[in-house]
């Protein structure tokens, strides 16, 4: 695609084959070296610093209305955890975040599963290291947040074989990930279910081949639908572990964090992510879907870069 005023040059599709058929097989595909190394040690270091300001501040509730006790916009959202800093609405806490959530293999690969033209619609980092008493957890036996952000009929739909949802994330891992360092579960294949989540997470926990969860380098980004039940892993070696996380939805839905975009960031958005950050008021959503499984990906490199200097 062109850079036009209501959008960016983004790869079409951004998946390869293989990774679109993973996706639509368990709902969730890990996309190895979206990031540089570099790039990782450089948004490391800023969420670092957002985690160090924000305890400044005295932990301010990211769900509060009063946006004065925040940090650049960003507050967090489990206010008393020591080894867990969710850190919620940080769109504009740095540019590095800014650049992430524009960054245009997440949109291509977000706009592919959603079908057509998006917006951000949430923005993310979690910072976290072992929970206390993290020594008597049985890994066999551990159970976990598990929960879906959209229901099946609502969020998904089929064309041309292919599956489609409205609300997907990208979740970069900016840590490398081993197998006792938390990287997020999935319950393979339930954005496909429409059943009630208890009875799937159930049956996760009687038969726990079920439970995929990911094991990957630095700078790579998991890709998932959010009628996919997921959770954070179980963490207990020595690493603390570092991820991002960009929600994107359909242009005509909502921002649903409790961010809000200040007049000197406003100004600074190009015509050509206008529609990334304001969605668009219209009900007649703007289709674009891959119509073949086997299309080859746009393989194109993209930096993590500027984000007010793409178009
Ligand atoms: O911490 C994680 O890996 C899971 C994040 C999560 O549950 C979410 O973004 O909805």
């Amino acid at each position: 695609m062109t850079p036009t005023e209501e959008g960016m040059d983004v790869p079409f599709p951004a998946l390869t084959p293989a990774q679109r058929l993973h996706l639509d097989i368990y709902g969730y595909v890990v996309v190895p070296e979206t990031l540089t190394a570099d790039e990782c040690g450089a948004m490391i270091e800023a969420l670092q610093k957002l985690k160090r300001d924000l305890t400044g501040a005295g932990n301010p509730a990211s769900r509060s209305q009063d946006q004065s006790t925040k940090v650049r916009g960003a507050g967090l959202a489990n206010v008393n955890s020591t080894h867990h800093h969710f850190m919620r609405d940080i769109e504009q806490a740095d540019p590095l975040f800014t650049a992430y959530i524009t960054h245009p293999r997440m949109l291509g690969m977000a706009a592919e599963t959603i079908g057509g033209e998006i917006r951000m619609v949430e923005s993310n980092a979690h910072i976290n290291s072992r929970a206390p008493g993290w020594e008597t957890q049985d890994r066999s036996n551990c159970k976990y947040s598990f929960h879906r952000g959209i229901d099946v009929p609502y969020g998904s739909y089929t064309r041309h074989g292919l599956y489609h949802c409205n609300f997907v994330k990208t979740l970069t891992n900016l840590t490398e990930l081993g197998p006792n360092d938390g990287g997020t579960v999935v319950i393979a294949g339930t954005h496909k279910m429409d059943l009630p989540p208890e009875q799937l997470i159930e049956c996760a926990y009687q038969d726990r081949s079920l439970i995929h969860q990911v094991i990957a380098p630095a700078g790579s980004t998991l890709l998932f639908v959010e009628p996919l039940i997921h959770a954070t892993g179980l963490l207990t070696s020595e690493r603390e572990r570092v991820i991002i996380i960009t929600g994107y939805g359909p242009a005509q839905l909502p921002y649903w964090g409790d961010g809000e975009l200040t007049a000197e960031f406003k100004a600074q958005i190009p015509a050509s992510q206008h529609l990334l950050w304001h969605g668009r008021q219209n009900w007649n959503r703007r289709v674009k879907e891959r119509t073949e499984l086997m299309a080859d990906a746009d393989p194109r490199p993209f930096e993590l870069g500027i984000w007010n200097q793409r178009h």
